[in-house]
């Protein structure tokens, strides 16, 4: 058997999803993202005993990734996200957050930082028995987690923080995308608070695919040409917004407070 490029394996192909509301970061935002998923109509979608989607069902909701990191609910959120992935209702990219929690959760050196150190809190404080059970479901749901989602025939596409036309040539490697899709441009320089320098690459893509991405905060959802940010940061005391494609209606739910400052 011939081992998958890392472009099949981390790039996913949903065609046939041609409608989706598609979140912003929650960064364990757990009570504003129950109500944006009521909000959107899908309250079903919260009870932990709904079945799996039947076949041909499609998946209604899609994560722009960092589900971990900062907020004070961060165990409930990631265990709906996976279950609701899981079970067929919802796709999520990974994001810049989530690839950091699994590099911990492979007992690798990570510096407990950027808001890491409250999920890692927070897991902690499961009885062991169910920090062990949780640990063992989400090593491999992370791990198979695409990079990159395209959906409606092509047309749309989902990525945590950035994208551009030649992302998938041949002399693209996987490092290198890897740091491109999840953390985005960056201009090599510092800014005053020690975090890189990113380069604003939204309002400059060209596409061909539609993009929605996460990552950067915006104060409300920043509609470019080809593409859409719709991190309108909740744990920083903003909104976790939701982009109902492919209506681009969006739906916002105001913080219910910071959980987190820089
Ligand atoms: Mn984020």
């Amino acid at each position: 058997m011939v081992a998958l490029d890392f472009r099949e394996r981390r790039v996913h192909r949903h065609l046939s999803v041609r409608s989706a509301d598609i979140i912003g970061d929650v960064h364990g935002c757990y009570d504003e993202l129950q109500e944006l998923i009521t909000t959107l109509g899908h309250a079903e979608l919260l009870d932990s005993d709904l079945p799996a989607a039947p076949v041909g069902m499609k998946p209604r909701l899609i994560f722009v990734g960092d589900i971990v990191d900062r907020g004070d609910r961060i165990v409930e959120t990631v265990t709906l996200v996976h279950r609701l992935c899981r079970n067929g209702h919802a796709l999520m990219v990974m994001g810049n957050h989530d690839y950091r929690f699994l590099r911990w959760l492979h007992g690798r050196d990570v510096e407990l930082k950027h808001g890491l150190e409250q999920t890692i809190q927070q897991f902690q404080q499961l009885p062991t028995a169910e920090f062990e059970g949780k640990k063992k479901e989400l090593i491999p749901f992370f791990e198979e987690a695409p990079w990159a989602i395209r959906f409606d025939g092509g047309k749309g596409l989902v990525v945590h923080a950035a994208w551009h036309a030649e992302l998938l040539s041949d002399d693209i490697t996987e490092e290198h995308f890897r740091r491109y899709a999840l953390h985005g441009p960056v201009t090599g320089r510092k800014r005053q608070d020690g975090l890189p320098d990113r380069v604003d690459w939204a309002p400059k893509y060209r596409g061909p695919e539609f993009v929605v991405f996460g990552h950067q905060v915006y104060p409300s959802p920043y509609r470019q040409q080809h593409a859409i940010g719709i991190d309108t940061g909740c744990v920083f005391g903003g909104a976790l917004t939701a982009l109902r494609y492919p209506t681009m209606e969006t739906v916002s739910i105001p913080s219910k407070g910071a959980r987190y400052r820089h």
